[in-house]
């Protein structure tokens, strides 16, 4: 191969080569791989069963659970009409129009994304959902939306799971052509955690509403609309659905509040109305919209605006679903939901719940409560495959209404906490949290910036510093870097500007951005990263490849040096994934369709000298021996 390297290379058959060509030419030792797929899937497997999963524990006793088996639907059936279709016949106005006229409760499903997000640590890999993509299709063709991408999911995708993002999406999306697939857009921060260029964010929105994304719920953390406007622009160019988010914070109900009241939510409604939403999405996403205050906001909204109202919201406090019941009284038009067995605490109200309480009631909501119970069981068996990743949280919080934390958040703020040695400390971390709030003015607490409220709160927690000691001039405090870059002005501007004294003092005197972050950002270069990207992937990259590499830098050359060592693995079943096969079972793996390796793992051996292991496995009948590096 390296004489052909040689020959076939550029430079060489340009005739532009010295006699140090060979030298200064590192890329001629790049060989192609040679490993084929089941090799290199077979080291994967033999590395995870010597020196496990990083940062997966497994459970004293864990024997793996079977696969989760799909409810049965009848197969090679025609797909029934689902709301996909309508949206093509109606287009996205008259869609709207058709949502807020009809009378169900409709629903999303938030069982593929939010609710594994705000349960077990955004851990569900697509094979769970692929498996029961197809049930969906048949089985819940009523449903409003399946949301199914964004928020978090991009990034653990490539990060820990070592998934491409767009593949899940454009699989389910065949699998379920029938229903709206919606996804959570951070406004300029995309599906990261910082403000990223506008051609960036753009090229983003084109790309998914292409792979199958018809809704994109945008939003930004500050509620500060300016920063949403590039999306919502690339989302009504796509042709897709735009509904915009109102993040809900504070207490309508509470005449001490007065800086998130309901007119502050009823302007910025009516100002993203303006910017061209077709929806409008109540995105409480620490379930702080209590049951009276949820029936006068949706009450007030679909008075004021004239868009439908989708309210979203987490059950963390236990009273959510008497929110969205007490919303329908007063016409709200959809909600979301989890399926039973993946709903409540952190996660979603109970679709299953939701369709019950509004059985023989007006507002009916059409879905078939058997189905879903069937889903219920479904999604059940699934989660036990993600056991590891559970937070062993077993009630509601009592303290959510305090600390108006997420629910996605206060997992893994506690998981940070724990990193420092403060877990003994979390109380003090969470009443620091709400007093970061005040000091920060009173902000919208949703990702990036609840993040940079718990950056904070750890960081005074760690230093035992109350809020003067912070202000206090004569102390050198070296604040996080979040925190510095919020109080500049990178996440974009807070309802009320920033509180002059705290913005001097962690700034020192450097200047804060008054605009959009994103206007003075240079535009990336999308080709280049492409070509990065193909370099990093050794093959050809797609322009999806670009994004996921411009929008998470360092985590996909990781994925991509995953996907050349050790293939696809996403096609592996999830206990095998991160425990490794279990020793003398068979697992059947299809790496295409019609093509299954038989893999069984026969036994480990010891260590050798150098520090490897043997792994004796039999792949398709035949023996075959891997090495291992022990790195346990
Ligand atoms: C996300 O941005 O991931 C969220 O779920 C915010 O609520
Ligand atoms: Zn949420």
């Amino acid at each position: 191969p390296f004489l052909l390297n040689v020959i076939d290379h550029p430079d060489f058959a340009a005739g532009r080569c010295t006699t140090r060509f060979i030298d200064q030419t590192p890329d001629l030792f790049r060989f192609p791989k040679r490993l084929d797929r089941a090799s290199r899937l077979l080291g994967f497997a033999a590395d995870v069963a010597v020196n496990g999963f990083p940062g997966v524990t497994r459970p004293p006793g864990y024997v793996p659970p079977p696969e989760p088996e799909p409810p049965a639907s009848p197969h090679g059936s025609p797909i029934p009409e689902g709301s996909r279709d309508r949206l093509k016949q109606l287009g996205p106005e008259k869609f709207a129009s058709w949502v807020r006229e009809q009378t169900q409760l409709l629903l999303t499903d938030t069982t593929f994304r939010d609710a594994h997000q705000s349960l077990l640590a955004t851990r569900m890999r697509t094979r769970e959902m692929l498996r029961v993509a197809e049930s969906y299709a048949r089985l819940c063709p009523e449903l409003f939306s399946i949301e199914m991408w964004g928020g978090a999911t991009f990034d653990t995708s490539m990060r820990f799971l070592k998934e491409d993002p767009w593949e899940r999406l454009s699989r389910l999306r065949e699998a379920i052509p029938n229903i709206l697939f919606q996804m959570l857009l951070r406004g300029s921060n995309a599906v990261g955690y910082t403000s990223y260029p506008d051609n960036v964010v753009r090229a983003f929105v084109k790309e998914a509403a292409d792979a199958g994304i018809d809704l994109f719920r945008v939003f930004d953390s500050l509620n500060w609309v300016p920063n949403m406007e590039v999306s919502i622009e690339a989302i009504r160019e796509s042709g897709a659905l735009c509904e915009a988010a109102i993040c809900y914070t504070g207490d309508i109900l509470d005449p001490g509040r007065t800086k998130y009241d309901l007119k502050y939510y009823v302007s910025m409604a009516r100002e993203l109305e303006k910017r061209g939403a077709n929806l409008i999405a109540i995105k409480d996403m620490a379930g702080l919209c209590k049951p009276y205050a949820a029936e006068r906001l949706v009450k007030a909204l679909r008075e004021e605006v004239g868009l439908p109202i989708h309210f979203h919201t987490h059950d963390i406090g236990g009273a959510q679903a008497a929110s969205v019941l007490k919303g329908a009284e007063v016409g709200l038009d959809v909600a979301d939901g989890a399926v039973a067995s993946m709903s409540a605490l952190t996660s979603q109200p109970s679709l299953n719940a939701l369709v019950e309480s509004l059985r023989f009631t007006p507002r009916e909501t059409g879905l078939d409560p058997a189905r879903l119970i069937e889903m219920s069981r479904y999604w059940e068996a699934a989660r036990s495959l993600y056991s590891p990743f559970e937070t062993g949280q077993k009630a509601p919080s009592a303290e959510v209404y305090a600390y108006e934390m997420p629910g996605g958040q206060y997992t893994n703020l506690y998981q940070q906490a724990k990193a420092l040695g403060l877990d003994d400390r979390w109380p003090e971390v969470c009443a620091m949290y709400a007093q970061v709030n005040l000091m920060f003015g009173d902000i919208v607490k949703v990702t990036p910036s609840s993040k940079v409220v718990g950056d904070m709160a750890l960081f005074m927690v760690a230093n035992n510093l109350a809020p003067d000691d912070v202000l206090d001039e004569s102390r050198e405090l070296a604040f996080p870097e979040s925190v510095v870059e919020f109080v500049e002005g990178r996440l974009g501007q807070p309802p009320g500007g920033f509180p002059p004294a705290l913005q001097a003092r962690i700034l020192k005197g450097r200047p804060a951005l008054t605009d959009r972050p994103g206007k003075d950002l240079p535009p990336a270069d999308l080709d280049a990263a492409r070509a990065k990207a193909a370099e990093l992937l050794g093959h050809e990259a797609t322009p999806r490849d670009a994004l996921s590499l411009l929008l998470y830098p360092r985590v996909f050359p990781d994925l991509a040096s995953h996907l050349r060592s050790f293939s696809d693995t996403s096609v592996l079943p999830t206990t095998v994934f991160f425990f490794g096969p279990e020793v003398g079972s068979e697992h059947p793996i299809e790496i295409e369709p019609g093509k299954t390796l038989i893999v069984k793992l026969l036994a480990i051996g010891e260590p050798h000298v150098d520090g490897t292991r043997t792994a004796f496995f039999e792949l398709n009948g035949q023996p075959r021996e891997v090495i291992v590096a022990d790195r346990s």
